[in-house]
């Protein structure tokens, strides 16, 4: 850009725009402090929030087995993937404030219903076999959606993804391999195993979203390339990855349309009940209510650690104000330069509980 086409207060916004446009074009990331039109920034906060709450919120339908866990190695198991899952969230809140959204703010949002998580957590997790079920069905599909983000067009967002990817797998993984256990194991097993299967099988489909023909927000979220592929593209990967695997784990899949379609190369499938996606989506799943009222309890419990810590902050800051010409020899502790870390560390702690 030459100094002719920025004013005295910088570039003008056409021109900011047209600057926008061409890394979109480049395939180059938008960082936190370029210029980007609303829209966009509003996009991402919407879908990165959602997606924070959905990782916060999704601790509770597995965490609900932690002690109920059939060995101490399940336990474990369980117990770091929970908490992986917090992990997930805090980065995801971490990108958010990047855009100038304020954690607490989404948070208050989430417990007043005024933002979305992902419908999959409505569900009840009645057996065990629902954790395996998640890791192998919630998981893939988390996989599958999450892969093209780590090449979304904001690079905070991309960047968290990466690691989350890495980690998602693993939780695939372990489900995968609990269910292959229980296959081997006894008749009752394998029946809880397909149960779990027969109960988490369509839902996971809506995961992806609503059709394609009926996602208001894909055309935006695609010409900005937050997202790279369409809810249908997705949902079509995920069932061509996981269908060779039922056959392996020899469980049956839900749906009397599947079969593979020669001609396309990929498997035919049933339509998914929108009508119970959109149900749930507005709070009328089996446990929303339940879900939501979790999440706000667990956040006042936590009030008395974020009120210590904010007062452990405003002490450490008072004190540096107070050293800002020490006196020969007075180093500044490296840990009392490290407040915000120690008020972060109060969020994980949070989302620790849920
Ligand atoms: N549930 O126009 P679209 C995980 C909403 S993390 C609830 O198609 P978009 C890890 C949508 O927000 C799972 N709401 O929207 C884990 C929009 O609402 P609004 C979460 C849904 O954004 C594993 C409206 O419907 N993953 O599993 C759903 O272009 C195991 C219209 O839809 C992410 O968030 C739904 N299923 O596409 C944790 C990934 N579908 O605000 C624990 C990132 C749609 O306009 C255990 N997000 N809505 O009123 C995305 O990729 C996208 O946001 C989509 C939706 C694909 C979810």
């Amino acid at each position: 850009m030459t100094d002719a086409q920025a004013g005295p207060a910088g570039p003008a916004e056409p021109e900011l725009h047209r600057h926008f446009d061409a890394t979109i074009a480049r395939d180059q990331r938008i960082e936190p402090r370029d210029w980007m039109p609303d829209g966009y920034r509003n996009t991402l906060i919407r879908q990165i929030a959602q997606h924070a709450h959905s990782e916060i919120i999704g601790m509770q339908p597995e965490g609900e087995w932690i002690t109920r866990a059939p060995s101490l190695r399940r336990k474990a198991i369980l117990f770091a993937k929970v908490q992986d899952e917090a992990g997930h969230g805090l980065y995801l809140y971490s990108a958010a404030e990047t855009l100038g959204a304020d954690r607490a703010d989404l948070t208050e949002r989430l417990i007043a219903g005024r933002q979305k998580y992902s419908s999959i957590f409505n569900y009840p997790t009645p057996t065990f076999a629902d954790v395996g079920v998640i890791g192998w069905f919630v998981d893939g599909a988390a996989i599958c959606n999450q892969v093209p983000l780590c090449r979304s067009s904001y690079g905070p967002y991309a960047r968290a993804m990466v690691r989350i990817c890495k980690e998602e797998s693993f939780h695939q993984r372990q489900g995968y391999e609990l269910l292959m256990t229980m296959m081997r194991g006894t008749d009752a097993q394998r029946e809880m195993v397909q149960d779990a299967v027969n109960r988490w099988w369509w839902p996971s489909l809506m995961m992806f979203g609503p059709p394609d023909d009926n996602s208001p927000n894909s055309a935006a979220s695609m010409a900005w390339k937050i997202k790279r592929h369409s809810n249908d593209e997705l949902r079509q990967r995920f069932v061509d990855m996981t269908v060779p695997q039922a056959e392996k784990l020899g469980v049956t899949l839900p749906d009397p349309e599947l079969r593979w379609n020669e001609e396309r190369g990929r498997h035919d499938f049933g339509t998914p009940d929108w009508d119970e996606l959109m149900r749930v989506i507005k709070g009328g799943g089996p446990c929303n209510a339940q879900r939501v009222e979790r999440r706000r309890s667990a956040h006042e419990d936590g009030a008395w650690v974020r009120q210590a810590a904010a007062a452990h902050a405003a002490k450490q800051q008072a004190r540096a104000a107070g050293r800002q010409t020490p006196g020969p020899g007075r180093q500044t502790p490296a840990a009392e330069q490290q407040t915000p870390a120690a008020e972060r560390s109060t969020d994980a702690h949070e989302g620790a509980a849920v």
